[in-house]
């Protein structure tokens, strides 16, 4: 739908009298935030709804993205950009003297997720409308999204986020779509004419009730839904909640997102969470199925049904899926089991022993009695279908319940038809190593999918400068079909454009050099090398290994060693019980305070540590990165996403071969990409011998010794206890992420970046490279090989007037 700029300017101030009577000059951005997204809302709702009776019409397959996170940040901007009306209405706004981004700026972030996992998730969605798909995400509405990180001393603290408090303006809630979810109590099988029907005693009754939000797809795309469910207490029940106790448990249900990457507190909680939305989002396909369709024949059901099960934390889908097909609709069991298999599909994203979820029997079987029954069945039958095929060692390591634990992972394999990793390295792993006799069952079952990014974010909403030297060289195009990108390289000798791209870079920089001041106080040279590590805090991803490189900089230039001027970047969030995350947050806040504040280093070197990274803070720090910090131990980052994200944005990559790096590589070559450190053999070679012993490598590198010993010998102020923890991780012999071990080739590695900066018109050359070659990882590619390898699917024959 068009929309021109007089049109824009009339139903805004039509909005702005009605909702707050107030007009343009008197508005605040929060008021001019509501006018305009109610304008875009109205602008989508009609195409909405007869996209979804298009879908009814044509019964086509859709795919379900069941998922406990989904992290889309804001949406404004984005769902401005997929209409069409971007420009045009950034232009009325200035027109009347306002600017869009202030206006975008009073959204507060969807942080319905922790990191890459739920970031992925919204990026699917975004792409699957985009592509012309007919997908829908499954999930839950937090009340609080992912904590707001703050400071105090340098040390974490964590306050809750409270996103809702204004109203959402981009959700629906449709009652009339509710449906009841079951807990506890006890479990009878009655025979009921021939029939083992389940009849329960005792359980406790919840409401889930949809909010539903409108994913917009890119010009010509659908109009999606993600589907968020809350926990109510359901009408007809009030008189079982008789206080507000009993009430609150409910709502809480609903109330937070688990903010750890590590290991899980408040398990029961998180065990319900998991339930209440898989049962939820399977009832209404099935309500959907069964009453909108009218399709009384299940077993057709794969034919129209795909549900994706991201990670683990949906995979009970399999066990809710069996209990609805057997105890409510009486499908025989095999039968069940068919269909299910076939509409299952699974996403693997974490090779981490210590996230791969298991569930205490005792505690399922008390929660949820039937489910647990069921999951016993579907063991049973595996075990017996498996006896005398392959060895009882085999079974052991394989079936579902272990030593009182069910593991999720392994109902997840079992109960799917495809099974994949997120990057090719860590498919690799999981077939060769991980899941190794998984894969040896079923080879069929596995493959990868390596994950991708939406351009449209983080290029033509996060740099508009960069996207419209696109538009100038290679033609607009690029921004409907990402191949054309590649194009970008055959100016590679080209001055102007050249030029143009570190006008371009420098302009962000100078930007959230802007930033950066009005946040910390700290000025920064917006000429600098911009360093740039933003990602989960965490072991594994080594902010620890950016630190030791920090503190021997800092040693240099205080021994009058000259390096070029850089500015180190972190944001990360560490979980709040991750008690080694929130020590290296500690003592790397410090050591920017030491350095920051030193004389000696003038202004040659500054560390700024942002607080509380999210996605909206990622589209101001990723378009002025020079440099970008990918340096997992080799085998551990399954993929990787922001490494994608800063590539597209032109700054170079200084990477592990781990993850998604390794594809990077393959793209740009290996000439534009600053690749160090220990590879997957050499890596495992360490864990299989027991010969890693970093003490050694200490004791005979003076360098590393005069970093690592920074840590204990009083360097750096204010953080004794948490310097001597991270000194004595390093030191360990179990060090599991080889710290030291990487930490010369690191050093290398950097000192190439050094010479690299000195020689503008190459470090520019290289940029533009990986610019061009950021479209390998444009999602849409990803989407639609998850379309045509796991959910099989077609895209919406839509008429465009109905778009
Ligand atoms: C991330 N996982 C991977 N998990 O670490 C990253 O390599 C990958 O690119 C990304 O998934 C997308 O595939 C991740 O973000 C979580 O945050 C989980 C949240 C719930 C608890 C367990 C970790």
């Amino acid at each position: 739908m068009q929309l021109t700029k007089e049109e824009f300017k009339k139903r805004l101030e039509r909005k702005l009298d009605n909702y707050f009577e107030e007009d343009v000059k008197s508005a605040s951005n929060s008021d001019l935030y509501a006018a305009v997204s109610a304008i875009v809302r109205d602008g989508y709702t009609p195409q909405w709804r007869r996209i979804r009776i298009a879908e009814t019409n044509q019964k086509q397959k859709q795919v379900y993205y069941f998922s406990i996170e989904f992290l889309p940040g804001t949406l404004l901007k984005s769902n401005l950009l997929n209409l069409g009306w971007l420009k045009t209405v950034r232009e009325a706004l200035a027109d009347l003297h306002l600017d869009l981004d202030k206006i975008a700026a009073a959204e507060p972030d969807m942080a319905l997720g922790n990191g890459g996992l739920g970031r992925l998730a919204a990026a699917f969605m975004d792409s699957l409308a985009s592509t012309g798909y007919t997908g829908n995400g499954n999930g839950i509405r937090y009340k609080y999204g992912l904590f707001k990180q703050k400071f105090v001393n340098g040390y974490q603290k964590e306050l809750p986020n409270d996103w809702l408090k204004k109203e959402d303006h981009w959700e629906v809630r449709r009652e009339s779509k509710s449906v009841l979810v079951r807990f506890g109590g006890k479990v009878n099988m009655v025979d009921d004419n021939g029939w083992m029907t389940p009849q329960y005693e005792g359980e406790r009754v919840v409401r889930a009730v949809p909010y539903d939000v409108a994913v917009v797809g890119y010009k010509d795309g659908l109009t999606n839904t993600l589907r968020l469910w809350d926990a109510e207490v359901p009408p007809e029940e009030e008189l079982n909640y008789p206080t507000i106790t009993d009430r609150r448990r409910v709502e809480d249900l609903t109330s937070i997102l688990y903010p750890d990457d590590s290991n899980y507190e408040g398990r029961l909680l998180r065990l319900k969470q998991e339930y209440f939305f898989v049962s939820a989002g399977l009832q209404s396909i099935l309500n959907y199925y069964t009453k909108d369709l009218d399709n009384k024949d299940l077993t057709k059901l794969p034919n129209y049904v795909a549900v994706h099960i991201n990670d683990t934390h949906p995979a009970m889908a399999i066990a809710e899926l069996m209990r609805l097909l057997v105890d409510e609709h009486r499908v025989d069991w095999d039968t069940a089991w068919n269909i299910t298999q076939k509409v299952m599909s699974y996403t693997n994203h974490t090779i981490m022993a210590e996230a791969m979820e298991k569930w205490d029997v005792n505690m399922m079987s008390q929660l949820l009695p039937r489910i647990m029954q069921i999951i016993t069945e579907i063991d049973r039958r595996f075990c017996v279908g498996l006896k005398g095929h392959v060895s009882d060692d085999v079974i052991e390591r394989t079936r579902i319940i272990k030593n009182g634990q069910v593991q999720m992972a392994h109902l997840a394999i079992i109960g799917s038809h495809s099974i994949n990793g997120v990057a090719a390295l860590h498919t690799q792993l999981l077939e060769t190593k991980v899941l190794k006799d998984f894969y040896n069952l079923y080879p069929d079952r596995f493959n990868n999918k390596t994950n991708g990014i939406t351009l449209r974010r983080w290029l033509q909403i996060a740099n508009p400068e960069l996207s419209d030297l696109l538009d100038e060289t290679i033609g607009k195009n690029w921004r409907n079909d990402s191949d054309e990108m590649l194009n970008f390289e055959k100016y590679y000798h080209d001055t102007k454009v050249l030029h143009k791209l570190s006008d371009i870079k420098l302009d962000n920089k100078k930007k959230l050099a802007k930033f950066i001041k009005e946040r910390t106080g700290i000025v920064v040279d917006p000429t600098a090398i911009f360093d740039v590590q933003v990602k989960r805090l965490h072991a594994y991803k080594r902010q620890t290994l950016k630190l030791l490189h920090i503190l021997k900089l800092y040693q240099d230039l205080k021994a009058g060693i000259d390096h070029p001027k850089r500015v180190v970047i972190f944001g990360a969030k560490a979980a709040p019980s991750y008690v080694f995350a929130k020590q290296v947050i500690k003592v790397i806040n410090e050591t920017a305070n030491m350095i920051n504040n030193d004389p000696d280093v003038n202004d040659k070197l500054k560390v700024i540590f942002l607080e509380d990274y999210d996605v909206s803070l990622a589209e101001r720090i990723i378009p002025a990165a020079d440099v970008s910090e990918q340096i997992s131990t080799t085998t551990k980052e399954a993929s990787g996403t922001s490494n994608m994200k800063l590539m597209a944005n032109g700054a170079l990559t200084v990477a592990t071969m781990d993850g998604a790096n390794i594809e990077i590589k393959d793209a740009v070559g290996e000439d534009n990409i600053f690749s160090f450190g220990l590879n997957k053999d050499q890596v495992y070679k360490y864990y299989a011998e027991h010969s890693y012993h970093p003490r050694e490598m200490y004791e005979n590198d003076a360098v590393m010794k005069k970093a690592v010993d920074a840590l204990i010998d009083g360097t750096i102020p204010n953080c004794s206890a948490e310097g001597q923890a991270l000194f004595n991780n390093f030191l360990g012999d179990n060090e599991q992420f080889l710290v030291l071990a990487d930490f010369e080739a690191y050093l290398r590695a950097q000192a190439k970046i050094e010479q690299t900066w000195k020689q503008k018109r190459l470090w520019e050359q290289m940029s533009l490279v990986n610019i061009a070659h950021s479209e390998r990882f444009d999602v849409d590619k990803t989407i639609e090989r998850y379309a045509e390898d796991i959910w099989h699917l077609k895209k919406l024959e839509v008429e465009k007037a109905d778009r």
